[in-house]
């Protein structure tokens, strides 16, 4: 099951073009759009561009952080603050799926363009904003990652308040697994990751992404979202690219990263997408349907892009006064 995604999603599956109503997302109203029509040229920044239909207020709140005067990186965080306290999101913060013992642990990662600075916590418990804590680890330390009870123990220290992630929802769903999974795998398809990227007026770029990884997962497993270049990359001098599914598929070719070096070579963000699916896709000797691989991107000039394997992706994109929810370029064979 893929939970909050696909249940936005199909409340917002209407004909392109669309104003539809997006209950549950945490903002009014979004235009359905084909992304060709939107990612041929820069759109006005500032832009935010999140995956999911649940990035949309996430990217709502990024663009309010900057007319209230904060920062591109105050943007991301708190943009993606929104979807970590969002008890409903199951796949990131609080409300997260548990990996297999049922307990919640959490990766994030945040980077900043102007001077390739970078922060991340994996396997990351008790704290229900990962991306501060990241974003923490990269202003005031000399690190670039921290992981498990050291990150835990770094939270405390900062003044992060511990909190359970567990909700009564999510332990349902982790009784329910546990007491059906004899035999089989992890449920590879709930999972649904936030990831944020945003190119201010300036053209300086950020992002970020957090996620509770896949549900179910070993105990201890760090997904693509926390790897630097995996799950999300930030280059100042061309963009960024975020990524969701299946990690394990994504960190094994930098994902992130080779989209944004497919971009500095002179790729649209969307073609930098495709091109890394069909990467992986070679790579593995597999079709790009059994991959679960799913990219959003961004150049420095505000052109946005997104490409995946999962026919219920979607991307949510905000553009100065529109919000935009987006049906990414599938790559399926
Ligand atoms: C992971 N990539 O931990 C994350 C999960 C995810 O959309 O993206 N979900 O593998």
């Amino acid at each position: 099951m893929i939970g909050n995604s696909r249940r936005y999603a199909l409340k917002a599956s209407l004909s392109a073009g669309a104003i539809v109503l997006l209950d549950g997302l945490g903002c009014q109203s979004a235009e359905e759009v084909d992304l060709a029509s939107v990612a041929s040229s820069p759109l006005s920044r500032p832009v935010f561009i999140a995956t999911w239909p649940f990035g949309l207020a996430a990217c709502e709140k990024s663009q309010r952080t900057l007319t209230q005067g904060g920062s591109l990186l105050d943007a991301v965080e708190y943009g993606i603050n929104l979807t970590e306290l969002d008890p409903k999101v199951s796949s990131v913060g609080v409300g997260g799926l548990p990996n297999a013992d049922g307990v919640v642990q959490l990766d994030a990662s945040i980077m900043d363009g102007q001077r390739q600075r970078a922060g991340s916590v994996a396997a990351l418990e008790g704290f229900a904003n990962p991306i501060s804590v990241a974003r923490r680890v990269m202003e005031s330390t000399r690190h670039v990652m921290l992981v498990g009870q050291d990150a835990a123990a770094f939270a405390q220290a900062s003044g992060f308040e511990s909190q359970e992630l567990l909700t009564e929802e999510s332990r349902q769903a982790w009784e329910k697994w546990r007491s059906n999974q004899a035999g089989k795998s992890i449920g590879e398809k709930t999972h649904d990751t936030i990831a944020l990227l945003g190119v201010n007026r300036d053209g300086q770029v950020a992002g970020g992404c957090s996620t509770s990884g896949l549900a179910f997962k070993l105990p201890g497993r760090v997904g693509d979202s926390p790897l630097i270049g995996s799950g999300m990359y930030v280059d100042g001098e061309v963009g960024a690219a975020g990524a969701t599914g299946v990690g394990e598929n994504v960190l094994r070719y930098c994902g992130s990263f080779l989209i944004v070096e497919y971009m500095r070579q002179g790729m649209s963000p969307t073609e930098a997408c495709i091109s890394a699916i069909r990467r992986i896709a070679t790579g593995d000797r597999k079709s790009p349907a059994e991959l679960s691989v799913n990219f959003i991107a961004i150049n420095k000039r505000g052109q946005i892009g997104a490409a995946g394997t999962d026919r219920e992706f979607r991307c949510a994109v905000v553009e100065q006064q529109r919000s935009l929810l987006i049906t990414p370029h599938m790559v399926t064979s």
